[in-house]
């Protein structure tokens, strides 16, 4: 076993940042390091946070994270950025929260952006929980902006997944009818202090009526002010409920099943596309396929079979 990988097991903080770049850069110490770090992982609770843009996801894990430090548990936190390539920036909203967390030992935060998966999530993402997970990392926390598949990919990788809603944007409404109802564990209507959100409630309760009638678990509606901590308390209650109902259902299983699954599919995705777009060899049989196209000695079916029959000999 690796340096990296024993100083992770350990709670290097150092170490994690280091392993985190390896893995957004596709390098192959991360690859062995992933398999290394693979019988270290599964103890940590995955807590995914999706919503629109500026609905307080971040300031809500600020004020989670906090409690879960009071309670004597670490927290790993993954912001999911997909207006920055790069790490760094406002991370979570509020500076003051943000700093308090960052000198806490017991936390840690990482910001990566979602370059190479056009709408989806990192595909490093995947690596961080894990990692996070391996060092001891009690709640790991996977924040993502809603839009589209992000959104179905979130309930892949987390136990929980809350989704934040606004008073007043008949939006937001509107997104969840348009499908991503289902992937809700807990509604969390933030911003309560503002106008409207009685209202807000009441429309969210009764989608919630309609979806979740005749299931065994009507998704819970929470309403938070997550600005002033309030209701906080409740939303965490409610998340270790959650999970108590995964592990009393054997659920939960199921959910880990679902997060290997999309993680073995894009592990494999990756690999067949730095083969084809990647290896020099490939390359330029690629090169030479497109000529014997053009030139009508082949066509693009049996082409396509050829290289795909290269790779899984
Ligand atoms: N009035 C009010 N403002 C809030 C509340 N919670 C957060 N905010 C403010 O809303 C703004 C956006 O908060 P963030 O936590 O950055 O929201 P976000 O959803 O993480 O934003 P993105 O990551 O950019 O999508 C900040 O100015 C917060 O201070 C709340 O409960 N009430
Ligand atoms: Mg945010």
């Amino acid at each position: 076993m690796s340096d990296i990988v024993q100083n992770i097991l350990k709670g290097d903080q150092r170490s994690i940042a280091r392993l985190i770049t390896l893995a957004e850069n596709n390098d192959k110490i991360a690859t062995t390091a992933m398999k290394d770090i693979h019988p270290y992982t599964g103890n940590a609770q995955v807590i995914g946070i999706t919503g629109v843009m500026g609905s307080g996801k971040s300031t809500l894990i600020c004020e989670l994270t906090r409690l879960y430090r009071k309670l004597g548990k670490t927290v790993g936190i993954i912001a999911i950025d997909p207006t920055s390539p790069f790490s760094g920036g406002a991370l979570l909203g509020d500076r003051v929260r943000m700093m308090e967390l960052a000198m806490d030992d017991g936390v840690f935060i990482r910001s990566l952006g979602t370059r190479g998966m056009l709408g989806g999530l990192t595909s490093a993402v995947y690596d961080v929980v894990e990692i996070l997970d391996a060092c001891g990392k009690d709640v790991v926390i996977v924040e993502t902006v809603g839009v589209g598949q992000a959104e179905v990919d979130i309930i892949k990788i987390a136990d929980t997944t809350l989704v934040v809603i606004v008073p007043g944007l008949g939006d937001s409404i509107q997104t969840l009818k348009a499908g991503v109802m289902e992937i809700a564990d807990i509604y969390v209507i933030n911003k309560a202090d503002r106008p409207g959100v009685e209202q807000t409630i009441a429309e969210v309760e009764s989608l919630v009526d309609i979806t979740c009638s005749g299931k065994d678990r009507k998704t819970p509606v929470l309403s938070t002010i997550a600005k002033q901590g309030k209701g906080i308390d409740v939303l965490l209650q409610e998340i270790e409920d959650h999970r108590s109902y995964l592990e009393k259902t054997h659920l939960f299983e199921k959910q880990r099943r679902l997060r290997y699954e999309a993680e073995l599919v894009e592990i494999i995705r990756k690999r067949l596309m730095s083969f084809i777009f990647d290896e020099q060899t490939c390359k330029q049989r690629i090169n030479d396929l497109l000529d014997r196209i053009g030139e009508k000695k082949t066509d693009p079916y049996t082409a396509a079979e050829e290289i795909l029959g290269t790779i899984l000999k």
